[in-house]
């Protein structure tokens, strides 16, 4: 991406909204809309010209440390329950967030939960498959599988395997992609999350100029774009990849945009214009932080006492910072971080931080 394609800053647009998105049953799985706070000191650090505010989903949740895909799953349990499944079968990193969200909410719900595990992330430290979110996923019941396959966001056969291994065992499986994205319902969540934050703006009297989201499966992103396309704001929601393969991302969430402004009668067509995906804080590859990832990190903890990960937050913390030093995020702007989640997995990197 090019900074020149992020759009300056407009004076305050039209809330109404008129998206459908009520005939869409939603489970809840979170306490109710997540916190959002202004971001005081990096605010203060980066010159005071561009107030940066965080929305808080890795707080969002009692649910096993909370994070992004319970607002998805919040509109695909239902589904699950309506199919009557009895075991929710996912997939993911060795570390992924996802697969641990899915586990909480399958316990929540007295189902079994099947995790297939890849191995997407070349790091080699002797306790990466035991500490964090995978840890956490054990300890919340799942059935957790280890595949020594690399990183893909798409469909993939170890999944389909253990789709049909409940099958055989006698279960009902429900089919959860990757990131819970590439689905029927993926989108829903993050409309909600557009619609909550405008419900937010008018009680804190303030408008966002930008959202900032870390972009890897690709649903988040695009409930986002149809949730603001509803006011005119699809291209404030400034992508920052973290997948290092943006093509793949980038048709992803594009694709599942568009399935989702149909399903919730958005009344225009989603189209490449509207996907903003700044590609170039993935580096070096998915799953391993940059310096600048680092730097990134140790900055919010140390301005704001607020935790980003090695993998995803940390990259879009790192984007967010050098989109505004570089003034392609311009004085005057309100920003909103997306604070997807993910600190659980920075147990599997405690070799980067021995040092602090
Ligand atoms: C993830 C994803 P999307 O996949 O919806 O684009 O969200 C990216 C993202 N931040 C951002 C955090 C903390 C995330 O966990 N995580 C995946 C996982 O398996 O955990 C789906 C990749």
């Amino acid at each position: 991406m090019t900074a020149a394609i992020v759009p300056p800053p407009s004076s305050r647009r039209s809330r109404a909204s008129t998206l459908r998105l009520d005939r869409f049953p939603r489970h809840a799985l979170t306490f109710g809309p997540s916190p959002i706070e202004r971001l005081d000191r990096l605010t203060a650090h980066l010159g005071g010209r561009v107030e940066i505010f965080a929305k808080r989903e890795d707080c969002n949740s009692g649910l096993a440390f909370g994070g992004n895909k319970l607002r998805k799953l919040e509109y695909l349990i239902p589904d699950a329950l309506a199919q009557g499944c009895d075991t929710l079968v996912s997939i993911g990193g060795v570390q992924s967030n996802h697969t641990r969200q899915v586990a909480g909410a399958a316990a929540k719900l007295g189902l079994k939960c099947r995790l297939v595990q890849e191995s997407w992330v070349n790091l080699h430290d002797a306790v990466y498959d035991r500490v964090g979110n995978i840890m956490l996923s054990r300890i919340l019941g799942a059935d957790v599988r280890l595949v020594d396959q690399g990183f893909d966001i798409g469909f993939r056969p170890s999944w389909e395997d253990a789709m049909e291994e409940v099958r055989r065992a006698g279960g009902k499986p429900y089919a959860i992609p990757a990131g819970a994205s590439d689905h029927e319902l993926g989108g829903l969540g993050f409309v909600h999350w557009a619609e909550e934050v405008r419900r937010q703006e008018d009680e804190l009297g303030v408008t966002f100029d930008y959202v900032v989201v870390c972009s890897v499966t690709g649903s988040t992103q695009a409930g986002m774009v149809v949730g603001f396309a509803a006011d005119g704001r699809a291209d404030r929601v400034i992508g920052i990849d973290a997948s290092a393969e943006p093509a793949k991302t980038r048709d992803q969430i594009l694709r599942i945009a568009q399935r989702t402004a149909a399903l919730v009668d958005l009344g225009r067509d989603i189209t490449d214009a509207d996907i903003v995906l700044d590609t170039r804080f993935a580096a070096p590859e998915y799953g391993l932080p940059s310096e600048g990832t680092l730097e990134a990190i140790r900055l919010s903890a140390r301005l704001d006492g607020m935790l980003t990960d090695p993998v995803y937050e940390g990259k879009s913390m790192h984007g967010m910072i050098d989109l505004i030093r570089e003034g392609t995020i311009p004085a005057g702007s309100r920003v909103l971080y997306a604070h997807l989640g993910g600190v659980p997995a920075l147990n599997g990197y405690s070799s980067l931080f021995r040092n602090g």
